[in-house]
Order: C-alpha cells, then structure tokens, then sequence
C-alpha cells in the first residue's frame, strides 16, 4: 500500500456515507412538509362584485385538502385594507385577529373532520364584507 492509499480510501468511504446521510436527511425534511394551501385576500370590491367581474374576494373562494393531514394555509392580503381569517370548524394556530395590508399570515391546523367548511374574512374590509367567505372541502 502506497502512502496515500489509506487516506484516499477514508475519503471515498466518508463521501460515500455523507451522500447517503444527505439523501436521508432531505427525505425526513421533504416528508415532514405540511400540506400546503395560498389563499390571496383580496376585497371583493376590488373584483368589482357588483359587475360580476371577477378578481375579488378570497382567491381561493373553493379549496380541497386531504383528511387527516397537518395544514397550513398561507394567507397573503394583496390590498390597501386589513383582512381577517377564521376557519370555525377547525383549531387553527395561532388565532389570527388581523391581516394587515400587504401582510402575510401562516396558520396551521389538523383537518381531522371530512365534510364542506366555511371560512371567512373577520375584519370589516369593505361593504362587500359579508360576501368574503368561502368553502374549505377535507376529503
Ligand atoms: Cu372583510
């Protein structure tokens, strides 16, 4: 054995184990991601609701998440004017009181019950307020 030898060959065995603790490790990270939901708050005024143009409103107004998994929706409000969020059929952490314009807000929850659930702006954005609701299906 040359000189060299057992130093060459303690480099290829530690690459060789930190490429495999790599692939590990990335797969713990990716499986460990939460479902992921974006929802954009956005007045429905600013859709003009009245003309029925769209753009307005919660975008998503409808979303699907699957049962049983971790949640998180990340809420970004687009305009000028505080939004708020409830999910009352659900414990969403932390409890949001106020989105404030430009803001973006995370919130997790469990969605550990099927069915069609409401959700809804809980800052009174505009007179369209009572319109920013929509519908959450876990399935
Ligand atoms: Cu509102």
């Amino acid at each position: 054995m040359k000189k060299n030898e057992p130093v060459a060959a303690l480099l290829i065995i530690l690459a060789t184990v930190g490429t495999v603790v790599g692939i590990l490790a990335y797969e713990k990270y990716a499986r460990s991601g939460l479902y992921t939901v974006e929802l954009i708050a956005r007045s429905p005024l600013n859709g003009n609701w009245l003309a029925r143009i769209p753009g307005g409103g919660w975008q998503s107004r409808k979303f699907t998440v699957p049962y049983g998994e971790e949640t998180a929706i990340r809420i970004r409000n687009i305009e000028t004017v505080s939004h708020g969020f409830a999910l009352p059929d659900f414990k969403v952490e932390p409890p949001i009181n106020e989105i404030k314009a430009g803001e973006v807000k995370i919130v997790k929850f469990v969605a550990d019950k099927k069915g069609v659930f409401p959700f809804m702006c809980t800052v009174w954005c505009s007179n369209e307020h009572l319109q920013m609701n929509g519908e959450m299906t876990v399935e």
